[in-house]
């Protein structure tokens, strides 16, 4: 298996200081160079895994660079080691209060300067690691409530600014204890992961929006989103679920027969749409949802409502 090399923003205006860091490095890493803070600035756009930041750049220093990172919500998760020529405290503190992770002293110690690399890339990846799984729903791999939590109030802030309707569809399975009850755990498992992504493809272009809300509850979010297209979106998941039948394994029934190669699972949808506004709660979207997903229950399952 090919790992992808980490990418390391080499940010050091000396010449003799850069071949001594690139033979260091280059072997383990990918090497982005930049001479100048101007030039730092620019590639900080092609995500570094870790940033190198040598303090004493000639043009300006490089706390322009350090304050821009951590000023930036996309880029202040990059771990930045500073490079400082001396061991001059007041610097390597300003360095530490700016963002800085760690600090190196020239010249450079290949021991040290790998170690302390390997180091924060290692921590960095696995805090983002944490981060996705906290937001991630393990069976589907869908977003999660926490993930759903933070989405709608980011989405309902956008829309309050963009002037516009947000909607949602609330899905759940029918009658599903059934399945568990009678084909058991996994298969119910194996259910909810198709309903994930038949959902997930019918809402393709609002793949970040779909949430697993729990249980066999299912959210997708539809920010600038109109009723009459949510709705026609909620119709085309309920048939697409109610025309698959899922296979599963032969079951023995009481007279040691087989039968049974397919569930056909069906879903209840309710839609709900709302034009944010400021002084409105954004969780009157899901309440309202929720309640056309109870007459959608009421009324049968395996239908979406209201119906216009
Ligand atoms: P209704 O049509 O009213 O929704 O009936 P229902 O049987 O689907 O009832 P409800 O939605 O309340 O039941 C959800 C069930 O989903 C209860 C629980 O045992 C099951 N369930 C929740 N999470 C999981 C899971 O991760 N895996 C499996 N296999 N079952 C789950
Ligand atoms: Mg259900």
């Amino acid at each position: 298996m090919m790992f992808e090399r980490s990418r390391i923003l080499v940010v050091e205006d000396e010449p003799t200081s850069l071949r001594r860091l690139a033979e260091i490095l280059r072997h383990q890493y990918e090497l982005i160079i930049a001479t100048n803070s101007a030039d730092a600035l620019k590639l900080l756009s092609e995500k570094p895994d870790l940033v190198l930041l040598d303090l004493y750049l000639g043009d300006t220093n490089g706390f322009e660079v350090l304050n821009h990172i951590q000023d930036d919500a996309e880029l202040q998760d990059i771990p930045v080691l500073c490079v400082t020529g001396s061991t001059d405290t007041k610097d390597i503190e300003e360095a530490f209060r700016n963002g800085a992770v760690d600090y190196i002293t020239k010249p450079y110690n290949a021991i040290i300067l790998q170690s302390k690399v390997n180091t924060f890339l290692d921590l960095s990846r696995k805090t983002a690691l944490l981060k996705t799984q906290a937001l991630t729903d393990s069976l589907t791999g869908l977003s999660n409530r926490r993930q759903f939590d933070l989405q709608l109030q980011q989405q309902w802030q956008r829309m309050v600014a963009e002037g516009g309707a947000i909607s949602a569809l609330m899905i759940d399975l029918d009658d599903f204890k059934g399945v568990n009850d009678y084909f058991g755990h996994p298969v119910g498992d194996a259910t909810i992961q198709f309903v994930a992504s038949t959902i997930a493809q019918c809402a393709d272009q609002f793949a970040d929006l779909v949430f697993r809300m729990g249980g066999d509850e299912f959210l997708v979010l539809l920010p600038g989103i109109a009723f009459a297209e949510a709705q026609a979106l909620g119709e085309t998941i309920r048939t697409q679920v109610a025309s698959t039948s899922l296979e599963v394994l032969p079951k023995t029934d009481e007279k040691g027969g087989l039968r049974i190669t397919g569930i056909d699972i069906t879903v209840s949808v309710g839609v709900a749409s709302v034009v944010a506004v400021e002084d409105v709660a954004p969780t009157l979207l899901v309440e309202r949802a929720d309640a056309e997903l109870y007459n959608a229950k009421e009324a049968g399952r395996n239908c979406v409502r209201p119906l216009s």
